[in-house]
């Protein structure tokens, strides 16, 4: 198999290795992310494949707290349209974001989940979790197993400590004690704040076009948009091949997005044309 060139220098994937996330990072110029937004828009004013989930799906889970931008709930809007949207696919696969995965995860990989985040002027905190605690659930069978994944966040408006930026505590790397967001059986797990110290939190402030990657374990949050004006971002969620996926919703599957797939452990969908 030929080597793929690293696109990160040695330190870098040290860096993210110990701290967990590592950025911003370019994945395109401010103007460029400025002129595609447009055409994103296009994308969430209609819905894609992703059903409406049934209220008590959505209690407790952090994403039933992002702005509704459809008018019938924000999921069959947000979630994985690069499912349905060539554009979205474009985005979730461009080949500076597929070179820094393959520099951190190796040459095979999964796309597994994207979902545009839309936080409204005065929208909510998302508070302390790791996104491990998102793909599993008592008593449920979600996710992936084993839970591996990692996290591609895309800022397409400016994302500022002001609008709710990300903020991550470095270095988390055990699994954290978790308390549910709510009440619902699919609430997402939160980490005990007990078991939070965030005075060492380090804020990711994004231009449009910039982007931060984290694992699955890595401990972060932001804060409520204090400002006038939309924050939006696109998380972009990859595996691996040898992760057993469990669909996310009835036509949800994973795409190959890089390499090969040498487990077949998992159906995989065809990008859109
Ligand atoms: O968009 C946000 O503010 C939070 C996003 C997040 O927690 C995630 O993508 O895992």
């Amino acid at each position: 198999m030929p080597v793929q060139p690293q696109v990160l220098e040695p330190s870098e994937i040290d860096k993210f290795r110990s701290q967990g996330f590592l950025g911003p990072l370019a994945l395109m110029p401010p103007q460029e992310m400025t002129r595609l937004r447009g055409d994103l828009e296009k994308v969430l004013a209609s819905p894609g494949l992703a059903p409406s989930p049934p209220p008590e799906e959505s209690e407790g889970r952090l994403s039933s707290l992002v702005a509704d931008r459809g008018g019938a709930g924000p999921v069959p809007y947000v979630e994985c349209r690069h499912l349905d949207s060539p554009v979205v696919h474009q985005l979730c696969t461009h080949p500076r974001l597929l070179s820094v995965a393959r520099s951190l995860y190796g040459p095979d990989l999964l796309l597994w989940r994207s979902t545009f985040i839309a936080k409204a002027s005065g929208g909510p905190e998302f508070r302390w979790h790791q996104d491990w605690g998102g793909v599993h659930a008592p008593d449920e069978a979600y996710g992936l197993e084993p839970p591996l994944l990692f996290t591609f966040w895309i800022a397409i408006t400016e994302v500022t400590e002001d609008n709710g930026c990300l903020r991550f505590l470095p270095g988390t790397r055990a699994v954290l004690p978790t308390v549910p967001s709510g009440p619902g059986k699919r609430a997402t797990l939160l980490v005990d704040e007990k078991a939070v110290d965030d005075s060492a939190a380090v804020s990711v402030p994004l231009q449009p076009g910039e982007f931060v990657v984290f694992t699955d374990r890595a401990l972060h949050s932001s804060p409520p948009n204090a400002s006038q004006a939309e924050r939006l971002g696109l998380a972009v969620r990859f595996t691996l091949p040898a992760v057993k996926v469990r669909p996310h919703f009835p036509q949800h599957a994973c795409m190959l997005a890089s390499g090969e797939d040498r487990t077949l452990f998992n159906t995989l969908a065809s990008p859109p044309v």
